[in-house]
């Protein structure tokens, strides 16, 4: 009755009419501020003058470089000392009279001169590459030198910057007894545990208010929440830090930023026979945090990188390395991203080279049905699905783009994904049912944004067989369930959902039980349905009210807290393309129309995942011809919204999305993650227009206008 619906978000009614509480609206008595001062240099000995009410490293851990330095700075826009003032004004101008001595040390950007470990970026690492893996399957180099073609090249996936509407910042008390934080997180769970770790107390409870967006950037633990926990605890007063925007930009949310050096073997017919590559991640400098986070995002690039696409030889190695840059983290797709338009914009360079239909070649080679599940040369399983059913179907909406294409200077590009979703280890969901028949559901998971509450209570309510209306979803607080995982990797609906579906399944159990006991009978003998316990010959009924009263009669707990756990992660696919318009004299680029189609498995609701696919390809397209992050001398030069150009509405084409459930998903809700998708093939669907247009080959993006003239 509710899954599978178009419903609108249970939780808009308070956004939308500005009743929201985010992080800067909590407020407590006595409440003061707290500003960072920020390294100007990318590398640098440090000293910072210690007077009252300044902080530094040395006070927070001393000798330490984390969670903010001692001693040595190692990007620009770091973290170096705390200032606390009653305001966040005289929090700003307190930081002007912090006096700090710079002595600059070398410094590197680039992540294959970092390698050579010339100049290390951090005097303690014994060297710059964080992690180096390989991954390879039958003879790739042989096969290589074997194949009639071989294609070769550099590709870049630039650095860009995670931009949610409302940026990080906490809240942090400590009562006396516990450490009570607010953060603007993907995870209050996951925070905990890294506080609590960091600080060494267990007490702590982390609150996760509304949160306006994340993109990723708020899985990590951020230096400055580390540093404001401890400082809450040590004085005792609640204090809030709110970054500006600038401050955001410079230190907060920056992704991708990983090059492929390829070559690839090719048949005349457009069958690729061998993939050879190094995958290469700059991710910035040194910060354990997100360089765990980072890094596993350039070994699944890596991995990911042979597509949907068959390819038996394969050898691929892959280096996340650090340099002095602001540390790269999760951003949107996170190394499925950057593997699509590795091996998106390689499809279409086989098409242009061999004169090949870019369609053509992607039916050429991608996995086929009755090789399902299969495994990529590198080890990731791709579980269900048809591929090439989505390309046959994709055939009619790409023939009707070309023909409303019809100029020139219109030009229709095509990718396809597949990427992994519904990541482990588990998640937890606690529904119950007090006296007054109202059913609160909990999630372990901390959806800011995506609309997942709402799902959940579609799950709920069609299992309970009850009104929508009468469940209330919340989520984001330790306080309310044992423990949780959080909201990334599109896991929230297939993860989370799937623990709420097993809790229901539970509850309905008791609640069967309870309406037996009301009618006097066995539970083989009622049934329960439409929220009612039937006695099967009498005929006669409980109402839920009653079963519930029924329940705390008889001390059965309605009270069920599931976890579920996690074996595999499951692998939606798609194909999406992009109508794009190029004025040739001022090069000038307008997304006209943009077509994606999607198998993820069960939609639970689609209203909410068209709109996921909206805001993620909107994002994708931004990749592909606005954003980056454009760094001279190690520093950053267009850290805020004036000089960074995002894809706004203005730029946003007409987005057509149909799914398609053809492959489910090993999980109870049948589905598979949709919350990325978008950035992940939006990209290489919008380049690839280009590609089609001028016919040449781009490394690196944006396309802006300069490029694309002359
Ligand atoms: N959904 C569905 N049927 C499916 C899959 C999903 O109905 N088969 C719905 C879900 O109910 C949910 C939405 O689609 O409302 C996305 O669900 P899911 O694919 O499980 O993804 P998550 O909820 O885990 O979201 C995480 C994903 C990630 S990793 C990033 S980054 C991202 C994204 O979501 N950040 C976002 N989308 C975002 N959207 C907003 N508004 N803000 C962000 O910060
Ligand atoms: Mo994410």
């Amino acid at each position: 009755k509710y899954v599978g619906k178009a419903l609108r978000r249970i939780e808009d009614p308070k956004l939308i009419t500005g009743k929201g509480t985010f992080v800067d609206d909590i407020q407590l008595p006595g409440l003061h501020y707290v500003a960072f001062l920020r390294s100007e240099y990318p590398h640098a000995i440090i000293r910072v003058k210690r007077t009252d009410g300044i902080f530094t490293g040395h006070d927070v851990n001393p000798g330490k470089d984390f969670p903010i330095p001692s001693n040595e700075v190692t990007y620009a826009g770091q973290p170096i000392a705390a200032v606390v003032a009653r305001d966040r004004y005289e929090a700003y101008d307190l930081l002007e009279s912090v006096e700090v001595e710079y002595e600059q040390l070398p410094f590197e950007t680039d992540p294959f001169q970092a390698m050579e470990n010339k100049v290390k970026v951090y005097s303690k690492l014994e060297s710059n590459i964080f992690v180096k893996k390989e991954f390879f399957s039958g003879e790739a180099k042989k096969i290589l030198e074997e194949s009639p073609v071989v294609i070769s090249g550099e590709l870049h996936n630039q650095r860009i910057i995670s931009t949610p509407m409302e940026t990080i910042g906490t809240v942090a008390w400590f009562d006396g007894q516990r450490l009570n934080v607010w953060s603007s997180t993907q995870s209050a769970h996951y925070l905990r545990r890294n506080l609590a770790k960091f600080l060494g107390i267990q007490n702590v409870r982390v609150i996760q208010p509304d949160v306006g967006g994340a993109f990723g950037s708020k899985i990590i633990t951020h230096p400055e929440e580390y540093a404001l926990s401890y400082l809450a605890l040590k004085l005792g007063i609640p204090l809030k830090w709110i970054p500006t925007r600038r401050e955001e930009m410079v230190s907060a949310g920056h992704g991708r930023d990983k090059w492929l050096r390829y070559k690839v073997g090719v048949k005349r017919d457009g069958t690729i026979t061998s993939v050879v590559g190094t995958v290469v991640g700059n991710l910035g400098a040194p910060y354990q945090d997100a360089n765990d986070d980072d890094s596993g995002n350039v070994i699944s690039a890596a991995r990911m990188l042979p597509g949907p696409y068959k390819i038996s030889h394969g050898y691929v190695v892959a280096y996340g390395v650090n340099t002095n840059l602001t540390p790269t983290t999760s951003y949107r797709g996170a190394g499925r991203p950057e593997a699509t338009y590795f091996i998106e914009s390689i499809l279409e360079e086989i098409a242009t080279e061999l004169n090949l239909d870019p369609l053509d070649v992607r039916l050429r080679n991608v996995v086929r049905p009755e090789e399902m599940p299969y495994t990529n040369p590198f080890g990731i399983t791709y579980d269900t699905g048809n591929y090439v059913e989505l390309l046959n179907l994709a055939k009619s909406y790409y023939e009707q783009l070309k023909n409303e294409a019809k100029s020139s200077n219109s030009c229709v590009g095509l990718a396809m994904y597949v990427e992994i979703t519904a990541f482990g280890p588990w998640e937890t969901a606690r529904v119950y049912v007090k006296y007054d028949g109202k059913v609160t559901v909990i999630s372990g998971t901390g959806p800011h944004g995506q609309g997942d509450p709402t799902a959940f209570a579609q799950l709920a309510a069609e299992t309970l067989e009850i009104p929508i209306d009468w469940v209330d979803v919340r989520w984001g607080d330790t306080e309310i369930i044992e423990d949780g995982i959080g909201t990334w990797g599109s896991r929230t609906l297939s993860i989370g959902g799937s623990a709420v579906l097993m809790a229901s399944q539970e509850l309905k159990k008791r609640l069967t039980e309870a309406g037996a006991k009301a009618l006097d009978a066995d539970v083989e003998e009622v049934i329960y349905a439409e929220g009612k316990v039937t006695h099967k010959k009498t005929g006669k009924s409980v109402e839920f009210l009653d079963i519930v009263k029924s329940a705390y009669k008889n001390g059965i707990s309605l009270d069920v807290t599931s976890v579920y756990t996690v074996k595999k992660p499951t692998t939606p696919y798609g194909v999406h393309m992009a109508l794009a318009d190029l004025d040739r004299e001022t090069g000038m680029v307008k997304v006209r129309k943009y077509v994606a189609l999607d198998d993820v498995g069960n939609v639970i609701n689609p209203l909410l995942a068209e709109g996921q696919i909206h805001g993620g390809s909107l994002q994708g397209i931004g990749q592909a011809l606005y954003e980056e992050a454009v760094i001279k001398d190690g520093l950053l030069e267009n850290g805020n919204l004036g000089d960074y150009s995002l894809a706004t509405a203005v730029e946003s084409p007409k987005i057509v999305w149909k799914y398609f459930t053809i492959g489910l998903s090993p999980h109870p809700t049948g589905s598979k993650g949709i919350g990325e998708a978008g950035t992940v093939v939006g990209t290489p669907a919008v380049t690839n227009a280009i590609v089609e247009c001028l016919k040449r080959k781009f490394d690196s993006m944006p396309l802006k206008p300069e490029r694309l003239i002359g």
